[in-house]
Order: C-alpha cells, then structure tokens, then sequence
C-alpha cells in the first residue's frame, strides 16, 4: 500500500505498560499501535506495526517496508545505540525516518547519547512519552504532504 507508514518498534517494547512503568509509562505497545494507527487515519495514512526483540527482524522490516511503504516511524529501543547493521539498512530506506523514544537518552546514562539512527532521520522524538509517537505521524505526514506537492 502506497500510504502506508512503519511503526517499527524494538527489543523489550512488547513490555511497555507491564515492566518498569516509572520511565516508560503506564501505555502498552498496543494503546500506541492504536494511537498511532488513529493518528495516521486522520492525514489518510494507513500503519503497519512490527516489533521485533532481534535485530535481523528488525533489518528484515526494514527490507520488506522498502518497496510497500512511505515513511517510517521507528523506536529500535536499545539497538539504538549499538546497532551499525540497523543503520546501514535505514540508509538504504528511501523514504522519511521518525526516531522515536519514549524516555529522553539524552538524560540518562551516557551510553545512551549516542544514536546509530539519528544520522538517518528526519527528525528525533524524545521524552514525550507514548505522545512522542503520534507527533511523529504528525511529522511525517507533514513531511509527505509537502514532497506530494512538490513534485
Ligand atoms: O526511551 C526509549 O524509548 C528507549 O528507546 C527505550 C529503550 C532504551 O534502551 C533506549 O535507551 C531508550 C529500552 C526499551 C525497553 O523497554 C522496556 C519497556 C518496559 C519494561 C522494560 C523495558
């Protein structure tokens, strides 16, 4: 589907609302699939939700979102931080990137502050809680309009 968006999420997001709730909230994974899912409708956008605890399934949602999607919306969660392999295969998604995160890295440890997606984003969303993901479909369907328009 050609308006169709990633909502790709990373290793332990399945736990949202379950585990450690003090910095990651009281949201589950689904709430925000549904969150995100409301907001993409409202600009005519339709979402694809995959999350992936291993890094290859994340590659290959990458891979396979290439051909079938317009955008994309990703917390990698820890790999974040870590992942050059993850890196390389956004850099060959064609298409605008939205980095996610729920907590703001750049206030916690200093392994943290080092991002491997940011180099390929669009735009980095921190801090603002499960809300961070709708702004990003906020941003990224702006992002569309406008490249709609120009071309
Ligand atoms: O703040 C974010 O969204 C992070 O991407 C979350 C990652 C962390 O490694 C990044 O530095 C920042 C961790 C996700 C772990 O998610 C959990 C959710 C519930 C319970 C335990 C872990």
């Amino acid at each position: 589907m050609m308006n169709t968006v990633l909502v790709l999420n990373g290793p332990n997001l399945n736990l949202l609302g379950v585990r450690e709730p003090e910095i990651y909230g009281r949201t589950t994974l689904a709430d925000i699939e549904e969150m995100c899912s409301i907001s993409a409708a409202e600009a005519g956008l339709g979402i694809r939700c995959v999350q992936s605890n291993h890094e290859g399934g994340l590659i290959d949602a990458v891979h396979e979102a290439r051909e079938t999607t317009v955008g994309a919306v990703i917390n990698a969660g820890a790999y974040t931080h870590t992942s050059l392999a993850l890196h390389d295969a956004l850099k060959s998604y064609d298409h605008p990137i939205i980095e996610v995160h729920l907590s703001n890295p750049h206030a916690r440890e200093s392994f943290r502050h080092h991002s491997y997606l940011s180099p390929v984003a669009a735009a980095v969303i921190a801090g603002a809680g499960a809300r961070g993901y709708v702004h990003a479909i906020e941003i990224l369907a702006e992002k569309l309009r406008r490249t709609d328009s120009a071309e």
